[in-house]
C-alpha cells in the first residue's frame, strides 16, 4: 500500500495523471515484491502487484487498501458454506476474475511478468509494473508452534499477517525460493538505465527486503549511475500503517527512521550499502553515516502531498524533473 500510494505521487511529480495512462517524456518502472504471493483455492494471488495495478488503474478499494472497490463476496460465502479452507482470506468476486486469468495464463506457461503485462492492458496503470522475479518465491514466518510447546513452525506470510495479525512473535522471516530466483526480464536494466532509483516507503523487510534478496538486485543498485534514495515508512518510531514493527523486530532492526536508514546503508561509505539519500519525516533528526538525510513532510495524505514527497526524493537523487 505504501508502495502503491507512493507511485501515485511519483506519477504526479513527473506530470502524469496519478490514475491511468498519460503522455510524458518520463518513464516509471516499479519493481514489485512477489513474496506475498500465494495459492488459495487453486488460484494464484499476487497481492502487491494487484494493489499497485488497482491503485494506479483506479479500481482499488481505498478504505481497505486491497482488492476492488464495490466488491461483492458471494464466492467467499459459498466456499465457506462448503467448509473450504482457508476461510480467513477474503477473495472478492471481482478480484477472483483477476486471479482466474492469472492462473490460467500461468498454467498455459506464460511467465508472471507476461501475465502482469496482460492484466495491465486493462488497468492501464501508466507505470511499467514488473514482478521482482518470474520464479516462485513465498515468504514464510517462523513462529512458536501452538500445538507443540517448545517447537517452532513456519507458516505462509499471509497466514501470519492476515489470520494472526502479525501477533505471534516472528523468530525469522524467510523468502523461500529467493536464492534460486532470477530477476524478471527488465528489472536489472531498469535499475542500470534509470535517472533515479527510489525505495518506496514500503515495509523494509517483507516488501523492500524481499526485492533486495533477489540475486543481482543489490549489485545492480551498487553499480547504477543513478542516485538511489529511500523514503522512510517509519514516522516518529512507528509504521504509518500496518505491522512493519513486527517484521523489523524479526531481523533485529529497531523501528525508527534512523535504524532503517542504517539497515539499508550507504552506497558511498559501506561495502554493501544501497543508499545515497534518505528522506525522513519533518521534525526528525536522523543521522545515517555516508547518506544525505533530508527531512520533509512524509504523510501521503493526498496526491499533492505525495507528489511533493516524490519531488523531494527525485531532487535528492540528483534527477532533473
Ligand atoms: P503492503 O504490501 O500493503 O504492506 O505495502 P507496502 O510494504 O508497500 O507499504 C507498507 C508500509 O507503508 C508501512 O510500513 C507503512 O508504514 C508505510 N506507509 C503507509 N502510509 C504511509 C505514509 O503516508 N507515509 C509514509 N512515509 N509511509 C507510509
Ligand atoms: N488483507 C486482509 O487483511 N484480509 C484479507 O482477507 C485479504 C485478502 C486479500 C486478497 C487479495 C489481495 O490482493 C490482498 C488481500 N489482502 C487481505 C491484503 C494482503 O494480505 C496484505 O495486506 C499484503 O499481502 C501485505 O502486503
Ligand atoms: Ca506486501
Amino acid at each position: 500500500m505504501g508502495g502503491a500510494r507512493f507511485l501515485l505521487g511519483v506519477k504526479a511529480a513527473l506530470g502524469l495523471p496519478p490514475i491511468g495512462p498519460g503522455d510524458s517524456t518520463h518513464e516509471i518502472t516499479a519493481v514489485v515484491n512477489t513474496g506475498d504471493d500465494v495459492w488459495m483455492h487453486g488460484l494464484r494471488i499476487a497481492p502487491d502487484l494487484d494493489t499497485c495495478m488497482y491503485t494506479l488503474g483506479g479500481g482499488i478499494d481505498t478504505e481497505r487498501g486491497w482488492g476492488h472497490q464495490g466488491e461483492t463476496w458471494v464466492v467467499k460465502e459459498e466456499l465457506a458454506a462448503y467448509g473450504a479452507e482457508p476461510t480467513w482470506f477474503g477473495l472478492g468476486d471481482k478480484d477472483i476474475a483477476t486471479h482466474l486469468i492469472r492462473t490460467r495464463m500461468l498454467r498455459a506457461g506464460y511467465p508472471l511478468s507476461a501475465v502482469t503485462e496482460a492484466l495491465c492492458d486493462r488497468w492501464q496503470p501508466g507505470v511499467r509494473l514488473l514482478p521482482m522475479t518470474d520464479d516462485r518465491v513465498e515468504t514464510h514466518v517462523v513462529i512458536d508452534d501452538p500445538d507443540e510447546p517448545g517447537s517452532r513452525k513456519a507458516i505462509h506470510f499471509q497466514e501470519w499477517w492476515v489470520r494472526y495479525r502479525a501477533e505471534p512473535q516472528a523468530h525469522s522471516i524467510v523468502p523461500v525460493g529467493v536464492e534460486e530466483a532470477k530477476p524478471a526480464p527488465g528489472v536489472l536494466d531498469a535499475i542500470g538505465e534509470a535517472d533515479a532509483v527510489l525505495f518506496a516507503p514500503s515495509n523494509p523487510v517483507v516488501s523492500v527486503g524481499t526485492v533486495l534478496a533477489v540475486p543481482g538486485v543489490t549489485e545492480a543498485l551498487r553499480k547504477t549511475e543513478a542516485g538511489v534514495v529511500g523514503v522512510s515508512p517509519i514516522i516518529s518510531g512507528k509504521p504509518v500503517r500496518g505491522m512493519a514493527d513486527a517484521c523489523l523486530s524479526a531481523i533485529g532492526v529497531e523501528t525508527s527512521a534512523e535504524a532503517v536508514g542504517i539497515h539499508y546503508g550507504s552506497r558511498q561509505t559501506s561495502e554493501d550499502g544501497l543508499l545515497d539519500g534518505w528522506l525522513v519525516a519533518e521534525g526528525e533528526t536522523v543521522h545515517v553515516p555516508g547518506v544525505a538525510v533530508r527531512a520533509v513532510p512524509l504523510l501521503m495524505s493526498d496526491v499533492d502531498a505525495t507528489a511533493a514527497m516524490a519531488r523531494a526524493a527525485l531532487e535528492l537523487a540528483g534527477a532533473e524533473v
